[in-house]
């Protein structure tokens, strides 16, 4: 299944009580389990990004199991390897949103995903389940998906399957299910729960698909990937304060992430 019918355009506020654009959102976000937003990066953007993924790219292997995919390629460490993203991970219709369902929150899994001609359809997956909470619970993870390069039916866009965030604990996915395809544009960003179903798609074609998933945790949650690891102290020291604190110099309140009793910030502009 595919096609745009189930394509929300948010450029204003229209669901009934919201008030902003980012309430609208994240009202869809949560009733849904996804949402659609365009026109968050510009076509300048996406060509910049495009270009220096791509010289990042020249550098990374495939992937080594078929999750991470045979013929498909991650950049992890993606705040290490280029600066074209650091807008997006803060952008401020993004960050409203995630204040609305998360609260306090830090990147988790910013990763770069080319998936290669000939590869086969990733296995469907909720982003959460590496986290042993009792279900139901509140969303605890939002990931994004920021298309480089247009995603379609045959390429490798993403499917995921509607209403699966809502399912009973222990429930998978089968044949029965409808998987609809996120067939987007590069400049829109596809926000689903962590408790969505998805995965990458088969590409059937003769060109790689490029995306980047941004993906959010619950700030009392540890990150997938340690960015206070991943990202050289001396990239970090120059990222806006607003992006250190996504990658991690963040105190969760009262005092979760502290650094030798201090703030991670403090010891961050303390080692220059
Ligand atoms: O590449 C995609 O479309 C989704 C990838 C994904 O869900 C993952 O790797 O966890």
């Amino acid at each position: 299944m595919g096609g745009h019918a189930w394509i929300r355009l948010v450029m204003m506020a229209t669901m009934p009580g919201a008030t902003s654009a980012g309430q609208d959102v994240a009202r869809r976000l949560t009733s849904d389990g996804y949402v659609i937003v365009t026109g968050l990066m510009s076509e300048g953007d996406v060509r910049a990004a495009r270009a220096d993924l791509n010289r990042v790219l020249a550098m990374t292997p495939t992937g080594r199991n078929a999750f991470e995919g045979f013929a498909t390629q991650r950049v992890y460490a993606l705040f290490a390897k280029t600066r074209t993203f650091d807008q997006a991970a803060m952008h401020p219709l993004l960050l409203e949103v995630l204040d609305l369902v998360l609260g306090h929150y830090q990147l988790s899994a910013p990763v770069g995903i080319r998936i290669g001609p000939g590869e086969r359809a990733q296995v469907l997956h909720t982003d959460d389940a590496i986290y042993p909470l009792p279900r139901p619970h509140p969303p605890v993870v939002v990931n994004t998906m920021w298309p480089l390069d247009e995603f379609t039916e045959d390429n490798g866009a993403t499917r995921f399957v509607p209403g699966s965030h809502r399912w009973e604990p222990g429930r998978q996915p089968t044949a029965e299910d409808p998987v609809l395809t996120a067939t987007t544009t590069p400049g829109s960003v596809m926000f689903y729960l962590g408790s969505l179903w998805h995965g990458g798609g088969a590409n059937l074609t003769s060109r790689p698909r490029l995306g980047v998933i941004l993906e959010y945790a619950a700030a009392w949650l540890r990150p997938q990937e340690n960015h206070c690891l991943a990202v050289p102290r001396d990239v970090a020291r120059q990222l806006p304060e607003r992006l250190q604190e996504l990658l991690g110099y963040n105190i969760y309140p009262p005092f979760l992430g502290y650094v030798d009793g201090a703030h991670p910030r403090k010891i961050l502009r303390a080692s220059e």
